[in-house]
């Protein structure tokens, strides 16, 4: 039986700082039924798609940094987006600021959830690669401060059974490193969802390598799906955000790395493609046959040879 599952990537454009929660799930929507009208299965939406990406600000006030986070999900205004799934018959990756009452206390994620086409939450996942710092860098016009507001991720990489497959999520930053993608594809995820805000330019790098964010975004999603042989659809919070240009281009990409879909705006754009979860069989039987190839006993053995190095937390 094939596993053919019809991707849509719902990149947006910018959230301004005080866009209310109802006109962007409007616009959600809106792609949300451009989905269906192309027969999508499933619509990938960015991170942190409910609101403008607020961690590039110094906010002292409790009461506002609350307002950036979703105390319920599906909640007042989020609950219409589930119902419009449903009405649609699609399932949706969606990324938003959590706040939730666990243990005793009260913590905040940068969250993305896996929502089946009845509305029922399938997965969630938690931002475990939190980039920049947690003091504003004086001199920087913009900062990128979610270690500030987000707590590292508690739920590690798991994968999830959906549409006869392994569906994993990351966020962002995550997507970046390569156990990433492998802790995932030792799992056998057969596609791997994410949805980002990257700015051209962090942490005032300079011009030159501001100019390589497009292609340093493709180049770890590429190389994610191919080693690890299983879909990355990556999806951009896109455009001028509140000052900031932040990168696009969302992308499709197959097991093989190829890019089969990619976004060539800055704004609420929807690309489609239909992904066979079996495209990446073949790879796994052969060069990423991780059981045949993989020396996991050798791995130790260079780092002990190779001791700690500048690079590695100490032991
Ligand atoms: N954003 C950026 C990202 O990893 C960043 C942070 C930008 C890191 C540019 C390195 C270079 O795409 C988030 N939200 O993680």
């Amino acid at each position: 039986m094939s596993r053919i599952v019809r991707v849509g990537a719902a990149q947006m454009g910018p959230v301004a700082r005080h866009e209310s929660r109802g006109a962007v799930v409007d616009r959600l929507i809106a792609l949300m039924r451009q989905a269906g009208e192309t027969a999508c299965d499933l619509v990938v939406f960015p991170e942190l798609a409910l609101t403008s990406f607020f961690p590039r600000w110094l906010i002292e006030d409790e009461e506002e940094i609350d307002s950036w986070f979703e105390d319920e999900m599906p909640g007042t205004e989020t609950g219409r987006l589930f119902d419009e799934a449903e009405r649609l018959g699609i399932a949706f990756h969606l990324g938003y600021a959590e706040r939730t009452r666990e243990n005793g206390g009260i913590h905040r994620y940068n969250t993305s959830i896996l929502v089946d086409s009845s509305g029922g939450i399938i997965g969630k996942y938690r931002k475990v690669h939190l980039p920049g710092t947690a003091e504003p860098i004086s001199d920087n016009p913009g900062q990128h401060l979610e270690k500030r507001y987000f707590e590292v991720g508690n739920l590690g990489f798991p994968v999830f059974p959906a549409f006869g497959g392994l569906i994993g999520m990351c966020i962002c930053n995550d997507r970046r490193w390569p156990e990433t993608y492998r802790v995932m594809g030792l799992q056998g995820a057969d596609m791997i969802v994410l949805g980002y805000n990257t700015p051209v330019g962090l942490d005032a790098e300079p011009p030159e390598a501001a100019a390589l964010a497009p292609f340093h975004n493709h180049l770890v999603m590429q190389a994610g799906a191919y080693q690890n042989a299983c879909w990355v659809v990556g999806v951009a919070k896109a455009g001028h955000e509140e000052g900031y240009d932040m990168i696009g281009q969302s992308a499709i990409i197959a097991p093989t790395g190829e890019i089969v879909a990619m976004c060539r705006t800055f704004a609420d754009e929807l690309v489609a493609h239909d992904c066979d979860l079996d495209a990446g069989k073949h790879s796994r039987d052969t060069v990423f046959n991780f059981a045949a190839h993989r020396r996991t006993e050798h791995y130790g053995l260079i780092v002990e040879r190779t001791g700690v190095g500048p690079r590695m937390a100490p032991p």
